[in-house]
């Protein structure tokens, strides 16, 4: 634990409670991280990132794995405040129902820091800061590429969303529709969620083959690449042509979106870097060394890639994941 305030109040729980939250030695930083689960290769990969920054850092970052599920979320934020760790890290599933384990959390006077997703709340000060992108804008940019490529043919597309009532899903599904309304020539056609998953969103493409007819689908849009990943072996095996007759644009910037576009199956994909706790950490240390006050928003970039440079990209990715 680092700051003074802390220590004093930590000597005294610790004198009260076992299994306080410190670190190997008393200096060392200790962050509970609450992370959403391994539901895709971007997740898996911000993941294990956190953990290479942690150990860069010689911060004591213990994870837990929610299995996507909120109630388990909040059962680990709870533990780590039992631990009396230093700060929080969350990377919030869903975007409502935080307020209260939250409040618990500054009631304990311990920082959060939410990671890649957002939270509702009329109480901004329930948590330190943010480290995420623009969702908005990476629908927003999906949309722009999708609109250029098709000119003014006329294109029926299907949106694969992420997991219910996650900020992300909300925000990338708000970004690509306000660019689609401003094109005549796009349709959304169907819009369904295959929860960021690729066995889910196979499922669901399978389905959305036979209800809407391979010749009637000019694109796909996921909102991530192990989704669309999903979306190229259902479409694959319907007999279909993904990346060629049927234009795809994702999300995350995984390695096997570049493959696949290297392969011709994929045409887009916006880049989210899996590097979100590095940011957190460094906010946080000077939080709690001197208080220094963090932007509430630390906003990560989402640069479009396309499969003129796939090979490149692929080559240089694969070993990062
Ligand atoms: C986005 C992040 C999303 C990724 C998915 O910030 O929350 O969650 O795009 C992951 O791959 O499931």
């Amino acid at each position: 634990m680092k700051s003074l305030l802390k220590l004093g109040v930590a000597a005294l729980a610790c004198a009260v409670i076992a299994g306080c939250g410190q670190g190997q030695d008393s200096d060392q930083l200790v962050v509970g991280f609450s992370q959403i689960g391994s539901e895709s290769g971007w997740r898996a990969a911000e993941t294990r990132v956190a953990r290479e920054q942690a150990e860069a850092r010689g911060i004591d970052l213990r994870v837990s794995d929610a299995q996507q599920r909120q109630e388990n979320q909040i059962r680990a934020i709870r533990t780590f405040i039992a631990q009396g760790v230093d700060a929080i890290l969350l990377a919030p599933v869903v975007e409502t129902g935080w307020d209260a384990v939250l409040a618990e959390a500054r009631e304990a006077n311990i920082p959060v820091v939410l990671l890649d997703r957002r939270i509702e709340t009329a109480d901004e000060d329930l948590y330190l800061a943010a480290v995420a992108s623009d969702a908005v804008e990476e629908g927003r940019v999906a949309a722009r590429w999708l609109a250029e490529e098709v000119g003014d043919r006329q294109c029926g597309v299907i949106e694969l969303q992420g997991t219910v009532g996650a900020s992300v899903a909300n925000d990338r599904r708000e970004g690509f529709a306000e660019i689609v309304a401003g094109n005549p020539n796009l349709t959304i056609v169907r819009s369904q969620s295959g929860d960021f998953t690729r066995s889910r969103a196979k499922e669901v493409m399978e389905s959305l083959i036979r209800s809407v007819g391979g010749p009637n689908i000019c694109a796909v849009y996921a909102h991530n690449d192990d989704m669309m990943i999903g979306a190229i072996q259902a479409m694959t095996e319907a007999g279909l042509n993904p990346g060629e007759d049927i234009l795809t644009v994702s999300i995350d910037g995984v390695p096997d979106i570049f493959r696949a576009m290297a392969e011709g199956q994929a045409n887009a994909t916006v880049e989210l870097t899996p590097n979100m706790a590095g940011p957190a950490f460094d906010l946080l240390e000077a939080y709690l060394d001197d208080g220094t006050a963090p932007e509430k928003w630390v906003r990560t970039d989402s640069p479009l890639y396309l499969a003129d440079t796939a090979e490149a990209e692929y080559a240089q990715r694969r070993d990062r994941y």
